[in-house]
């Protein structure tokens, strides 16, 4: 009982209250230096997010259902809602006046301002749009970068083309039962979920730790004859399945592991970072250098993961080190718990 009313006081957790704005300022006083720009560039994704939201939440009743009937730059059918979102990140971050570069997995080519702006957006806007028509989890993501001489020169393609050890801030949007948005600054990787009533993301998960094992595996198992020996053999691990010589459960490894894949990453990779495991989308005789996209999708996935002690790569080499060569660049992606993500990369390498 409280000591004035005979109401019974509730423990309000401290976090409870910080608002996403909130977070970011006090990031920014932590920063020596800062110019507020970041901030504000932050405040900008916010609000195209909240507008995406509210649109991908009514969809049924605006008529946003379904597709455009144009394809994108990867040959994709393009939903309504996909070109919605794109437009609304575009238009949004292009009046913050803070991006020198915006690239989109929805646009052909990077759009280079002529500008001084100091960062570089780099998006996803609806990811998992095959799941949009059914009411399954979808979402947006994103990747920030810093200009390497704003005041000097004008943005240029090879300045968007950079390693994802590079990124100043990655997030995703989860637009599932609630709406959550998870980000790094780089300290660390934090959840936020939206108050629909107010209108504001709230601190809700702070400082998420990717346990360093799991117990889920997030896959599309379809693609398993189109996948090397080497991941046939994983695959038949991770499901306790020793016909064929595939080794028994190792220490430590509580194999058959349960499969969950809804096939939108958001989704898939919200789950695997909080509760730990692995997602796997590796090259197959179908999609021979993946499925994702590395600057849309698999970099600031890594980034996030790394932030919060997961970890992520191809296979072989660290997602974060991948030297782009073109802005639509697909890659094997392997995230998740550092042993499961580590276990993956032995198969591959004929280790077990
Ligand atoms: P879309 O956004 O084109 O639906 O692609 C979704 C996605 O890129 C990613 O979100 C999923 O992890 C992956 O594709 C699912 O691919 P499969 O349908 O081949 O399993």
């Amino acid at each position: 009982m409280s000591e004035h009313s005979s109401i019974p006081s509730i423990k309000v957790p401290a976090v409870v209250g910080t608002t996403l704005r909130e977070h970011v300022l006090h990031g920014m006083h932590a920063a020596p230096g800062a110019t507020g720009e970041f901030t504000s560039l932050l405040n900008h994704i916010s609000l195209a997010i909240r507008i995406i939201n509210s649109r991908v939440r009514s969809a049924g009743l605006s008529e946003l259902l379904g597709y455009t009937g144009e394809t994108n730059v990867q040959g994709e059918e393009v939903q309504k809602l996909d070109t919605f979102s794109n437009d609304v990140l575009m238009n949004v971050l292009e009046r913050s006046g803070h991006c020198g570069a915006i690239a989109s997995e929805e646009i052909d080519d990077a759009i280079l301002a002529k500008n001084h702006g100091r960062y570089i957006a780099l998006f996803d806007p609806l990811d998992g749009s095959s799941n949009i028509d059914t009411n399954v989890g979808i979402g947006t993501i994103f990747a920030i970068l810093r200009r390497t001489d704003p005041k000097l020169s004008l943005p240029s393609l090879p300045e968007v083309l950079r390693p994802g050890r590079e990124i100043v801030a990655a997030g995703y949007v989860l637009y599932g039962p609630s709406t959550i948005f998870v980000l790094s600054t780089g300290q660390g990787a934090h959840g936020f979920t939206l108050d629909p009533a107010i209108g504001e993301f709230f601190l809700s998960q702070p400082d998420i730790r990717c346990p360093s094992r799991g117990s889920c595996f997030s896959v599309n198992e379809g693609n398993f004859t189109r996948w090397t020996p080497e991941i046939q053999r994983w695959a038949k691990w991770i499901r306790g399945d020793q016909s064929d010589g595939a080794p028994t459960a190792t220490a430590g490894f509580n194999t058959p592991y349960g499969a969950r894949y809804v096939g939108s990453l958001v989704a898939d990779a919200h789950r695997t970072l909080l509760k730990g495991g692995i997602f796997a989308y590796p090259a197959d005789t179908k999609s021979k250098n993946g499925k994702l996209r590395l600057l849309y999708e698999a970099n600031p996935m890594a980034f996030l993961f790394e932030q919060a002690g997961g970890a992520a790569t191809n296979g072989k080499d660290r997602i974060l080190d991948i030297m782009p060569s073109e802005l639509h660049q697909r890659t094997p992606l392997i995230l998740g718990s550092k042993d499961d993500v580590g276990a993956f990369r032995q198969f591959l390498a004929g280790e077990r």
